[in-house]
């Protein structure tokens, strides 16, 4: 039986990588953060499972060596995912060294302590690296062998990581991935990312439960996935002869005004567009505008457009995204709906 530790078990990737790794018989061991108000909402359904028996958590956090040698020393894991960071772009721009801490050095702290405790041999290491690394993008579409040109403290501390676990692949004989994923989404992410701002907003919208939708750069365009998707990329390049670097990607870009449009279409709404740029506004049946941008959500510096070419993965992993846009958009309407109208029925 293989033992995995997941750091940032409790987000939208770790508990999709949990349920696939318990589905495969791991002994599934995650990392979660202490906070004052609960963070585990997204895997109290394994936590909870009387069926579920390897299912175990420790406090730890990427800021802190101590926390993170004694958990790797108890648990000595087959497999660690890295999937711990401050993941929000926009945010890395207010707290550019908090970001660079977890998101760069959190990583080196890993590595090291698999290279300290002598665990080179045993454990497999993988980074999650990100699209955003391509920033203002050198080359259309995006591979492997694209250079990296970040934009923001995020993507920065993101390049970081890249060259640290490639430096610890090559110096130490560590079997360390980076796995470079473009964005990806599902009914779990976070909501102050743009597709589950736009879901879970007009899903209010068209409840009564909110007037207006207030957003960022509408014509910003990204290749989006689903998580579950991508989790199994992750595992697959875990389970190759040798420890390599791979692009993860649907191959497909939509904008965000298209993300909005597809949302629209599958809660059965219809708006009228008009202005340009940070003056767009989408109006409704009854003239009353429903979609409007502020300058609050638009970035220091903005990636435009991101488009990823998946054929190392399809060649090397033979994997392919199976879902597409309008699936993504179709689950996540459905979950929100029920979410919300379930937390309508019980405030009332
Ligand atoms: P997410 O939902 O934001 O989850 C991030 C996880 O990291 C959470 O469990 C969070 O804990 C934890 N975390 C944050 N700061 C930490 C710290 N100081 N120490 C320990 N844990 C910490 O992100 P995601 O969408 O699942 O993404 C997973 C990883 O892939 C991230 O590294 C992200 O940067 C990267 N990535 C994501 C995408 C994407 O489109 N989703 C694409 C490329 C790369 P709390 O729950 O307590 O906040
Ligand atoms: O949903 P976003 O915040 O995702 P972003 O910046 O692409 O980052 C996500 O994907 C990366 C992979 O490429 C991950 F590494 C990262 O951790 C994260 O998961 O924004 C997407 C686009 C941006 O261009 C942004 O400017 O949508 C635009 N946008 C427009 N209005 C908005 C908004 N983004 C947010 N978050 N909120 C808005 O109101």
């Amino acid at each position: 039986m293989k033992t995995a530790l997941i750091f940032g078990i409790t987000g939208q990737d770790g508990s999709y990588l949990a349920e696939l790794l318990l589905k495969k018989k791991y002994v599934v061991h995650g990392v979660k953060r202490k906070s004052s108000s609960l963070n585990t909402d997204r895997i109290d359904h394994l936590y909870e499972d009387k069926n579920v028996k390897n299912f175990f958590l420790h406090y730890g956090d990427l800021s802190d060596s101590l926390s993170i040698q004694s958990i790797i020393s108890e648990v000595k894991p087959d497999e660690i995912y890295n999937l711990a960071a401050q993941s929000h772009v926009a945010v890395s721009f207010s707290m550019p060294e908090y970001t660079s801490n977890v998101d760069a050095l959190g990583t080196l702290r890993i590595l090291d302590c698999i290279r300290f405790l002598g665990f080179e041999k045993k454990t497999k290491f993988y980074q999650a690296g990100t699209s955003e690394m391509f920033g203002k993008v050198q080359q259309i579409p995006q591979s492997e062998k694209t250079p990296f040109y970040p934009r923001s403290p995020y993507a920065v501390a993101k390049v970081f990581s890249h060259w640290i676990t490639k430096n610890y692949r090559e110096s130490y004989n560590i079997f360390a991935c980076n796995g470079i994923l473009f964005n990806h989404e599902s009914p779990r992410r976070g909501e102050t990312f743009v597709t589950r701002k736009i879901t879970l907003g007009l899903c209010k919208i068209k409840l009564g439960l909110q007037k207006k939708l207030v957003l960022g750069n509408l014509n910003a365009k990204r290749d989006w996935g689903h998580a579950k998707d991508f989790v199994k990329a992750q595992w697959l390049i875990m389970q190759q002869k040798k420890p390599g670097d791979y692009v993860i990607a649907t191959g497909k870009q939509y904008s965000v005004k298209q993300f909005i449009n597809y949302t629209l279409k599958k809660l059965n709404m219809k708006i009228k567009w008009k202005g340009k740029g940070i003056h767009e506004k989408g109006y409704n049946n009854n003239g009353k505008v429903i979609i409007e941008c502020s300058k609050k959500y638009y970035r220091p510096s903005e990636v435009d457009t991101l488009l990823g070419n998946p054929a190392k993965a399809k060649k090397e992993l033979n994997w392919q995204a199976t879902i597409d846009i309008k699936q993504l958009v179709k689950e996540m309407v459905e979950e929100d709906l029920n979410f919300l109208t379930k937390y309508d029925k019980k405030k009332r």
